[in-house]
């Protein structure tokens, strides 16, 4: 199924794997090259005051090239939505990862968080700051390889790394307390601190400042204090000790992070943070692209160096990842690519600038200066010499792909939504004053997970008459939603959804659901029931200052392990894949009413959006409901022991 056209031909849409607050995430197939990749979607409407936000990470990913940060490959934009195309983190996320894992070893810790500091080195090295730094912001590849993700809150400040900014933003559970004061504050000092945030979290598998209550959880970042789980080694907790300095001064510098003795034990190198020597275009994978479009290379090869971020961009990523992993190089002859899109008629687009120097990146490292196109949007020349842009501050680049209904051949007018971030991309800048009686300056603001950045009024304004005009397009463009069929009984799980179940000693999924739902909403969880779904949602305003989030659980049949038929040839897990719910005496796979009363109910635990620490205590109470056999009163086909 295609839903969007743009994508029609060129990548074939699979599931949705994460919706945030404004984006939701698919994974695809890129049609050329086979290969799996991410797209992140927003549909403009949403974005509302955000829209900024998609400015600022484009203008920062399109001068990233590092092995620990999520590789923007394609951008296009319609009179919608824009399309992320970006590299495929098979592995998800890291904090799903200290999730299941209870937490991580010291020596699995130390290969992830170099890793990490390596690539927020290297982000500093460029200009950038971060501020979103959290485990849900990182994600593993299928190498367990991290990479970094979410860059729409990242700051450039004009005047360099040592230039104060003043927007607090960011997670409060990861904010550093110079940001809770609302005072000015250092990019790298607060990503610092957030660091030493994550690395508490992969050692103890829970975080350092918590709290439910929003007040008492700025208290103790305040404070500085947290528990120092015996279990963490006595290095470990120097080093988490000195990231999570209150005094942004005394806390330890990023330069001194990649060669602290911690970070090199058993490893000896420091961490690199740049790549090494520039590479040039690569040649054999060029010369595939050149024979696909039956171009000469040479021409490829000067298309290719525009980082345009197109269908030719993301093939060459590809093509280039394949090689490395010494896979061939070949293209589908089935791809849509040669017949909508020849590189010499792409749409003029207005280059990103590496923000810089005002160079232009190549991911392959080394800068080629290209002046001509760089066009700094007047919006972003910032009046005062200390103020803070936000992001790097260059035009949004116009991409209509000609295969949408939207696409504008002469390209001379710009999309109205473009026009808008340039006015929306200098955020203002926003000094926050601490409240009376030392009460944080940012407690009193609502708690979303990604509070206090703002969109100037007149973007604001625009947004409402866009909106109207975006109105009728996206009827065009969005097909009705099929209507939800409500299942009569709880599904079967097959032995490959496995993950994220709980499994109860229950076998009456009428039972089960029930006792969740009143369990739940005991713990102030609202829930609502559809078949044998459970919708929960956690208020922001309630038990949690993360701002809330939402989840489904999903009652179903676990495959019956015991009836499996070995096969030898098969590990344990195949062999149920290949078989499912296997009944030997029939030889038959089961049915549904037939499992009644046999196989056990288990849990299939779904976040939805909002924070992830939320919904790790969603996890949590729902993980207790099941220990607990849901009540104190016997099930009523409850069994005592497995
Ligand atoms: C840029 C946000 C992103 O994701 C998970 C998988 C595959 C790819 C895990 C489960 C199948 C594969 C069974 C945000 C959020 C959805 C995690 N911004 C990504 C890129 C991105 C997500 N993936 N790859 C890139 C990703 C995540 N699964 N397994």
């Amino acid at each position: 199924m295609v839903k969007f056209s743009v994508l029609k031909g060129l990548y074939e849409t699979e599931k949705t794997i994460g919706c945030g607050g404004f984006a939701k995430v698919k994974l695809a197939t890129h049609v050329a090259t086979g290969e799996k990749v991410a797209i992140k979607i927003m549909e403009k409407k949403m974005l509302k005051d955000d829209l900024h936000r998609v400015s600022l990470e484009l203008s920062a990913l399109k001068s990233l090239y590092h092995e620990n940060i999520c590789q923007l490959y394609q951008v296009m934009e319609t009179e919608t939505h824009f399309f992320l195309v970006m590299e495929h983190c098979s592995g998800g996320e890291l904090f799903d990862h200290i999730v299941e894992k209870n937490r991580l070893t010291e020596a699995e810790s130390r290969t992830f968080f170099r890793q990490i500091v390596s690539a927020v080195a290297y982000l500093h090295s460029l200009g950038y700051a971060h501020r979103d730094l959290k485990p849900e912001n990182v994600l593993l590849d299928r190498n367990q390889n991290l990479k970094l993700i979410d860059f729409g809150l990242c700051a450039k400040p004009e005047g360099g790394m040592q230039s104060p900014l003043y927007t607090s933003c960011g997670s409060p559970t990861y904010a550093a307390p110079e940001l809770i004061l609302g005072q000015q504050y250092l990019g790298q000092e607060v990503d610092v601190w957030a660091m030493g945030v994550l690395l508490y979290a992969l050692l103890a598998g829970c975080l350092p400042f918590d709290d439910v209550d929003v007040s008492n959880l700025y208290r103790k970042i305040l404070s500085g204090k947290y528990d120092e789980p015996s279990f963490i080694s006595k290095e470990s907790r120097s080093l988490i000790r000195s990231m999570l300095q209150v005094e942004p001064k005394k806390r330890i510098k990023v330069s001194e992070l990649l060669s602290h003795p911690w970070m090199t034990l058993g490893i000896l190198s420091p961490v690199k943070c740049r790549l090494q020597s520039p590479i040039d275009l690569d040649r054999d994978c060029v010369k595939v692209i050149a024979k696909f479009l039956d171009l000469d290379e040479g021409a490829v090869k000067s298309d290719l160096e525009q980082w345009k971020y197109d269908y030719t961009t993301v093939t060459y990523f590809l093509l280039l990842s394949r090689k490395r992993r010494g896979q061939t190089l070949k293209l589908n002859p089935a791809c849509a690519w040669k017949h909508v899109k020849h590189p010499e008629q792409a749409p003029l687009i207005e280059q990103p600038l590496d923000p810089i120097n005002g160079h232009h990146r190549t991911p392959n490292g080394p800068i080629k200066i290209r002046r001509k196109f760089g066009v700094r949007s007047p919006g972003c020349l910032s009046p005062a010499s200390n103020m803070e842009v936000e992001g790097a501050c260059y035009s949004p680049v116009q991409f209509l792909d000609p295969n949408c209904e939207n696409y504008c051949s002469t390209n001379r007018k710009r999309p109205r939504s473009s026009l808008l971030m340039d006015e929306a991309s200098p955020v203002p800048t926003k000094k926050a004053t601490p409240g009376a009686k030392g009460t944080p300056a940012v407690a009193a603001k609502t708690p979303d997970r990604r509070n206090l950045c703002e969109t100037p009024g007149s973007a604001r304004r625009m947004l409402g008459s866009i909106e109207k005009s975006f109105h009728k397009v996206r009827h065009v463009l969005t097909p009705k939603k099929p209507a939800t069929v409500v299942q009569e009984g709880p599904v079967v799980l097959n032995g490959k959804d496995l993950c994220n179940v709980s499994t109860t000693q229950c076998k009456d999924p009428e039972y089960v659901i029930v006792e969740l739902c009143k369990g739940l909403e005991g713990k102030g969880i609202t829930c609502t029931r559809k078949g044998f779904r459970i919708k929960g949602s956690l208020e922001p305003s309630t038990a949690n200052r993360l701002g809330g989030c939402s989840f489904e659980l999903e009652i179903c049949y676990l495959p019956h392990l015991g009836t499996v038929v070995p096969d030898r040839t098969l590990t344990p897990t195949k062999s149920i894949l290949k078989q499912g719910i296997f009944n030997q005496e029939t030889g038959q796979n089961e049915a549904i009413s037939e499992l009644r009363g046999k196989s056990y109910v288990g849990i299939k635990r779904k976040r939805l959006k909002g924070d992830s620490w939320c919904y790790k205590k969603v996890c949590e109470q729902v993980l207790a409901l099941t220990c607990t056999g849901f009540s104190a009163k016997e099930g009523r086909i409850m069994e005592s022991a497995v």
